[in-house]
């Protein structure tokens, strides 16, 4: 029983030996505990940022600020006896515990973010007059990456578009650049937007499958609704299934009007290009991770940053001339479905965002956080797109249930940095003290109206753009209807190896659709992108290919759609060192400084935990044979032990020591890792005699991307060549 500590006496015994002993002040935040300030609307420091560790004081309190001397038992009538309704601590704690929980987004439900700058490079300012675009301008930023269709809970790995949304807290009020990594949408009017986001999301009856698409409402809506056509065949690209949130395009994906300094206008589509190049995984990995580590994406964030690996892309622009018809090269500018390729119209580096600092609060951070499209400054401006018009009502609503009210802005990761001067009062978690009795205008007390700003001193000044003279109508533009050419161009501009894929991704997903109208319906519509990945998907499906239903459409490809056959820095990939006790631990030690000075991430990997030649300059061991799983490294390299080869791989031979037991065959968990890594086309070398490992597992040591070398440090060298070009294409195509 706790009892009631009497005034002045010593505080309890502690229950356990971790906890402290008397009352101190806190510790002082971890250096990963601090994160850009945000500012109250009057641009003070908010006390949220002053407080970013659990603990504020030496003493445990309510919500009230009063002492507690217990939090672990319930107010009851004797030991045994039942819990008394006056404990006001209990309902307090348990009462705000079961409130906890706020909705989660409708959809972009699971994400992760991170804080970072944004400096602008100056290049925009003949197009737009934003400052945050000028150069050198420095502006914080906080970016969230999501998945579509998972709940908060799911995976990250899951073949998906994923969101890129940036707010920029600029000096002019905060820009939101809403975006996604796939730079065409499913629908082209947001009136449509319920109906693909059910199709995509669990079927209502038993709600599965979760964070998929591979199921049959999903693929009856994109086969019926063909203007779905081009951002499916995106989604079953390579580019649904990202090896890393750093290593994703980003796209605005409408077409925005940025407006210069002197009025005049110029229409715009943004990209963000990472750094680290574009990069994917193979399905099967995919699938693996989802098992094995389903927070991949978010786990590869935080890690790359706290690492100091700050991840960056620039901001690039595309422009095209504001004319009347807002087409470019016959391509409609306001249908959503369209890209245009870099080949047309180049894009243009205006700025460089980096990524510095991980959230100190996730709920705080990532979940609070609410983007809108209709967060504008000036010098950038919306068009008619009518994907686009929806989404400016959308996303202030949404927030309104799941923030709890219309004050989300005083949220500390959405208060802008500039300062506000609004007339907004009262409503749902207001936490602002305003005075003065004349929240309205004109007024003549309160020391008057707030004045009204100008083009020239600030104001945000929609652009007067001449609305045709029309009838009110429910309908689409004619270019609105041709929903093959873009997917035909995007297909044409793949390499061969990204084909497989997507050949692969469509016979998986349609062969998962219990109905056989939906599989049939799905092949009509490959069909009239192109007769080959029409012909070898109904091959796998077992189903007759099908006549086009339009005239196959003449494009040019546009070679910057592919991401095969560029090279990348190799920096932040992560390099598996496979050792086993007794092995060549001096070639492990050189090929891991090697790989830590070529700005590579070397993890250790050993039968069991622990360190490696504790006699010597030890090894720490970072993954061990039950933790590891290739999925994790961009590349594999196994140290043998010369005199004894790949016996010393022997199944519990770490443990047992016994070269009986190791005779048994080769741990089947490094055969896995070695025989995944290369299926995977990924580069594997293997020094020490450890080439009777890659052989065990099937490897052809004269394969692409295999090498044998005389030590650790040239087997690094092998590998450090391949990295940039990402995988070792050569090795497909495989049944991946
Ligand atoms: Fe969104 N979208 N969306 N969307 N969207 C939301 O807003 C919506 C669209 C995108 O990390 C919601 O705050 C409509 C296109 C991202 O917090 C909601 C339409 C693009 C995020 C919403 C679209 C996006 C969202 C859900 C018209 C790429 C996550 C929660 C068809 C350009 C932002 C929320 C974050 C989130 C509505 C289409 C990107 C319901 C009506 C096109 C990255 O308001």
């Amino acid at each position: 029983m706790t009892t009631p500590p009497t005034p002045g006496a010593p505080a309890p015994e502690p229950s356990s030996v971790d906890e402290p002993t008397e009352a101190r002040a806190p510790l002082p935040p971890k250096p990963d505990q601090t994160g850009p300030e945000t500012v109250s609307p009057t641009g003070q420091p908010t006390g949220a940022d002053q407080a970013r560790v659990a603990q504020s004081g030496a003493y445990l309190t309510t919500a009230q600020g009063t002492r507690l001397y217990d939090t672990d038992h319930s107010l009851k009538a004797g030991a045994r006896g039942p819990v008394l309704l006056q404990d006001h601590h209990l309902r307090e704690k348990i009462t705000h515990f079961d409130h906890e929980r706020i909705p989660e987004r409708v959809v972009h439900a699971r994400g992760a973010a991170a804080h970072g700058v944004f400096r602008g490079y100056g290049t925009a300012a003949g197009v737009c007059r934003a400052a945050f675009l000028g150069k050198d301008v420095e502006t914080p930023v906080f970016v969230r990456f999501s998945t579509v269709l998972g709940s908060r809970g799911s995976a990250d790995t899951v073949r998906d578009t994923r969101g890129f949304a940036t707010k920029f807290y600029t000096s002019e009020g905060t820009f939101d650049l809403v975006g996604n990594n796939i730079p065409v949408f499913f629908v082209q009017d947001a009136i449509k937007f319920p109906d693909i986001v059910h199709a995509g999301k669990p079927h209502p009856d038993r709600e599965i499958p979760q964070a998929q698409s591979a199921h049959d409402t999903f693929w009856d809506f994109v086969t019926l609704h063909t203007e779905a056509t081009h951002h499916t065949l995106w989604n079953m690209s390579d580019r649904g299934i990202p090896r890393s949130y750093r290593m994703m395009e980003g796209f605005g994906v409408h077409t925005f009007r940025l407006v210069d300094a002197d009025g005049g206008t110029t229409l715009a589509k943004f990209h963000w290009k990472p750094k680290l190049g574009v990069h994917s995984l193979v399905w099967e990995e995919a699938q693996i991770i989802n098992g094995v580590d389903p927070d991949f994406h978010r786990r590869d964030l935080a890690d790359a940053i706290e690492a100091g690996a700050y991840p960056q892309w620039e901001l690039g622009i595309q422009t095209f001339p504001d004319t009347p018809e807002q087409t470019f090269e016959g391509i409609d500018l306001l249908d959503p479905t369209n890209i245009v390729p870099e080949e047309l119209a180049p894009v243009q580096p205006i700025g460089l965002l980096t990524l510095n600092a991980n959230p100190s609060n996730f709920f705080a951070e990532t979940e609070q956080v609410a983007f809108h499209p209709g967060h504008l400054v000036p010098g950038i401006d919306i068009t008619d797109d009518p994907l686009l018009s929806g989404r400016l009502f959308s996303y202030l609503d949404t927030q309104i249930s799941r923030l709890g009210g219309p004050n989300f802005a005083q949220i500390p990761i959405n208060r802008p940095h500039a300062p506000v001067n609004d007339m907004l009062r009262d409503g749902m978690h207001q936490t602002a003290v305003h005075r003065g009795v004349a929240p309205y205008r004109p007024n003549s007390l309160d020391g008057g109206c707030p004045f009204l700003a100008g083009a020239d001193t600030g104001a945000y000044v929609e652009t007067p753009v001449q609305v045709p003279a029309a009838k009110k109508v429910r309908e689409a533009p004619v270019s609105f209807a041709d929903h093959f050419s873009q997917p035909r161009l995007f297909w044409l501009s793949m390499s061969p190896v990204e084909r497989e894929h997507i050949i692969g991704a469509y016979t998986f997903e349609l062969g998962k659709c219990y109905e056989q109208a939906i599989k049939e319906r799905g092949l009509r519509v490959l069909a009239n992108i192109d007769s080959e990945l029409c012909r070898r998907v109904a091959e796998g499906l077992g189903l007759p290919a099908p006549e086009p239903t339009v005239p196959l459409a003449e494009v040019a490809p546009s070679p910057a759609l592919s991401q095969v056959g560029r090279t990348w820095p190799a920096q932040g990939r992560i390099v598996g060192i496979v050792a086993v006790p007794g092995g060549d631990l001096d070639g492990v030690r050189a090929a891991r400084s090697a790989a830590l000075e070529a700005g590579l991430v070397p993890l250790v990997v050993a039968p069991t935990g622990g360190v490696l030649d504790a006699d010597g300059e030890p090894i720490t061991v970072q993954r061990t044979f039950v933790t590891a799983r290739s999925t994790e490294f961009d590349a594999l390299l196994l140290a043998g032990v010369p005199e004894r080869g790949a016996d010393a791989y022997g199944a519990r031979d770490a443990k047992a020591g016994d070269a009986a037991t190791a005779a048994r065959g080769i741990d089947p968990r490094v055969l896995l890792m070695v025989s995944e890594t290369f299926r995977h086309a990924k580069a594997i070398a293997a020094w020490a005699g450890a080439d009777g490992v890659l052989q065990a597992a099937g490897v052809p040591l004269d394969a692409p991307g295999v090498a044998v070398a005389e030590s650790g440090e040239r087997a690094l060298a092998e590998v450090l060549t391949l990295l940039p070009a990402h995988r070792v294409w050569e090795r497909f195509p495989a049944a991946l």
